[in-house]
């Protein structure tokens, strides 16, 4: 029911209630030799990357990942380079055409300086980007190029300096997928740009970045995805270094009425489910028969995927399909969500558009589904999760770029408000602040 499906959804959200499943939370305790929190675990990986370096970030991507890299994490310009040969032509081709729309996108993004003479002289903001930025990009079962575009070319077009990405090695290959490295080449095809990449991941990765090592540069900002680990890395470095948001595993509402076409929405409902055990797929409708159906073709469509066991898991568990009485309370619904991604499916899509208050991103009718804004459509697929669409925003160049006010006033505007000042300051009893105030009184260029 719709009140279920709230209170169950509203519970999203809470890092310090994080539970990992059994197996990885013994795996913790046999790694410290006693019972330890997700958290703490991470604050102690963290305290040994700050302390030790390197060292640190090899004896834990050895014990977590599996993976031997003391012959030097850093990933050569040339293997990057030669990526761009061993992925197949079609791919990069892709990767090429989504780097120019997703440039496209954000060059649209307004931020820019200003200077205003109404508050006398010269007052303004200057616009000044981030210079260092790491990118998290996740590894585990699929490899991600797309996100590898997504979250680094906001800052090309912010006008960033330096670009690390961090990607787990895999187990087995121990280094990234070529892929990976391909979406770092095209983003090099950029004039001006160079993306270093290092075999790193988890929150090793991310305490290199924040406190940097002798071979990991530091970084002032990491943004990107991760899991749960990432997660609390992220929120324990935040202070040291800046962080985009906490990101937590994806999710998908589609909010379909009686006109949508079941073999769409199942099939979109699917390839969110399919990322992750605890992904979030749910189908909000005012239609009970678009219920059934989107079920059927769900349970039919879920057979032919290769990762259907983790579709299943996360449909089962996380998502489910929600018969609301109107579409206004699945609107309702949906903001009270707060979900990374909606889908209107409805017949006039653009009439809910402004009733859509909390969503990372809207994707109007059966055409503009949620995978196109995955890979190409323009957007970064960047997006707030676990309800915090109702405070912030999908990445994009304001999370590159600072502001830096600027207050050039002329003699008489200074005249004129230093009298101001000085009565505030001593209403305050900051006697310093006065007299500096009260010596611009009859202040001349
Ligand atoms: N849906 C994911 C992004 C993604 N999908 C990457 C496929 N690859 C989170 O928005
Ligand atoms: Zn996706």
């Amino acid at each position: 029911t719709s009140s279920e499906a709230r209170s169950s959804i509203l519970k999203r959200g809470l890092i310090e209630d994080t539970t990992v499943p059994p197996h990885v939370q013994a795996r913790i305790d046999e790694m410290f030799g006693e019972p330890t929190t997700p958290v703490q675990c991470v604050q102690n990986i963290l305290r040994s990357v700050r302390e030790k370096g390197d060292d640190a970030v090899q004896y834990w991507t050895k014990t977590i990942d599996g993976v031997d890299i003391s012959a030097g994490a850093e990933v050569s310009f040339d293997t990057i380079q030669n990526s761009l040969k061993s992925v197949s032509p079609d791919v990069i081709e892709a990767l090429r055409i989504s780097r120019d729309r997703i440039v496209t996108f954000h060059k649209k993004q307004p931020v820019s300086s200003w200077f205003t003479n109404e508050l006398g002289g010269m007052v303004g903001q200057a616009i000044r980007p981030i210079e260092r930025v790491g990118f998290y990009v996740p590894g585990g079962t699929a490899p991600l190029p797309s996100t590898v575009l997504m979250s680094v070319l906001p800052a090309v077009v912010a006008g960033c300096e330096q670009f690390v990405v961090v990607s787990p090695p895999d187990r087995q290959s121990a280094s990234i997928a070529s892929v990976t490295l391909a979406a770092c080449a095209v983003i090099n095809e950029l004039g001006g740009v160079k993306v270093r990449v290092f075999t790193v991941g988890g929150s090793q990765a991310v305490g290199a970045l924040a406190y940097g090592t002798a071979t990991i540069p530091q970084v002032d900002k990491i943004v990107g995805p991760g899991n749960i680990f990432v997660a609390i890395a992220k929120k324990e470095v935040f202070g040291v270094v800046g962080i985009d948001g906490i990101y937590g595993p994806t999710e998908a509402v589609v909010l379909a009425d009686q006109q949508a076409d079941p073999k769409l929405v199942a099939a979109d409902l699917l390839a969110q489910a399919e990322h992750d055990f605890m992904a979030v797929p749910i189908l909000l409708t005012d239609s009970k028969t678009l219920a059934e159906k989107v079920q059927n073709e769900v349970d039919i469509q879920i057979e032919q995927l290769d990762r259907k066991e983790v579709a299943k898991h996360s449909m089962e568990h996380q998502g489910g399909l929600v018969v609301a009485e109107s579409l206004d309370e699945c609107v309702d619904l949906a903001n009270a969500f707060a979900t990374e991604h909606v889908s209107l499916s409805v017949e006039k899509p653009w009439d809910l558009v402004g009733k859509m208050k909390n969503a990372g991103g809207l994707f109007l009718g059966e055409g503009s589904c949620e995978v196109l804004g995955d890979y190409i459509a323009g957007p970064s697929h960047v997006m707030p999760t676990g309800g915090s669409a109702r405070f912030s925003s999908p990445l994009s160049v304001l999370d590159f770029v600072k502001i830096v006010s600027v207050v050039g006033l002329d003699a008489p505007a200074v005249r004129e408000i230093a009298g101001h000042a000085e009565k505030v300051a001593r209403a305050e009893g900051l006697d310093g602040h006065a007299n500096a105030a009260k010596m611009r009184k009859q202040f001349e260029l």
